[in-house]
């Protein structure tokens, strides 16, 4: 297993309150229980980085994480519930909108979402938010191991149309078989100092 340095460098609720930094961000986003806090804790190697569990009053913040001194994780508020409250749904986006709109070293964009479900409409419009951020753009699809092979094809397949990206923007991954890290890694390593354009 590979080491990886990981700390929580900011957690902000307005834009003055984000970190000062250099570095390469990649913002991770994804409906609630999609397993992103999960997958960030797999990627770093860490039990609790993330937080799997809720913790609350930071849930709905953004938390940079430094990691091995070269990239800044930003972890965004799960969605999904917004859909049925159009407060928090306003709150989401008052958060997020100067995020990808004005973070200079936002550059890339994790798209986590479950293997075993469709893309939501929030899971769409996020996509979309992030190809007009001009953002390199990887889906993680979490929970393989819960799918037998040609359901995870199947379901990935479904996943890559539904949100009209590349089969090659995909990787498949278990935090319990500690799947898909490598290749998540390979490709936030080519989006450090990479611009999308
Ligand atoms: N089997 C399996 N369960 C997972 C995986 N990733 C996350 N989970 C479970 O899915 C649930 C939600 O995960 P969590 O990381 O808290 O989701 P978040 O709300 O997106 O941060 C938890 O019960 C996790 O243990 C995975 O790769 N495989
Ligand atoms: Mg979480």
């Amino acid at each position: 297993m590979q080491y990886h340095d990981a700390k929580l460098l900011a957690t902000a609720a307005n834009t003055a309150q984000w970190p000062e930094s250099n570095l390469t961000e990649i913002i991770f986003v994804g409906r609630s229980n999609a397993g992103k806090s999960t997958l960030i804790n797999t990627l770093v190697n860490r039990k609790n980085l993330a937080y799997s569990g809720k913790t609350p009053g930071k849930t709905r913040l953004l938390n940079f994480f430094l990691v091995d001194q070269k990239v800044v994780f930003t972890d965004a508020p799960g969605y999904g519930y917004a859909i049925r409250d159009a407060e928090a749904a306003k709150k989401f986006s008052r958060l997020i909108d100067p995020y990808f709109k004005y973070r200079e070293q936002l550059k890339g964009m994790v798209l986590v979402a479950d293997a075993r479900r469709e893309p939501s409409k929030d899971d769409i419009a996020m996509i979309e938010y992030g190809r007009a951020a001009h953002l390199n753009i990887v889906i993680a699809c979490t929970k393989a191991d819960k799918l037998s092979r040609n359901q995870l094809l199947h379901n990935m397949k479904i996943i890559r149309e539904t949100l009209g990206v590349n089969a090659d923007c995909l990787i498949a991954c278990s935090s319990i078989e500690k799947t898909g890290m490598d290749e998540l890694w390979n490709k936030i390593d080519s989006m450090i100092g990479t611009d999308a354009e």
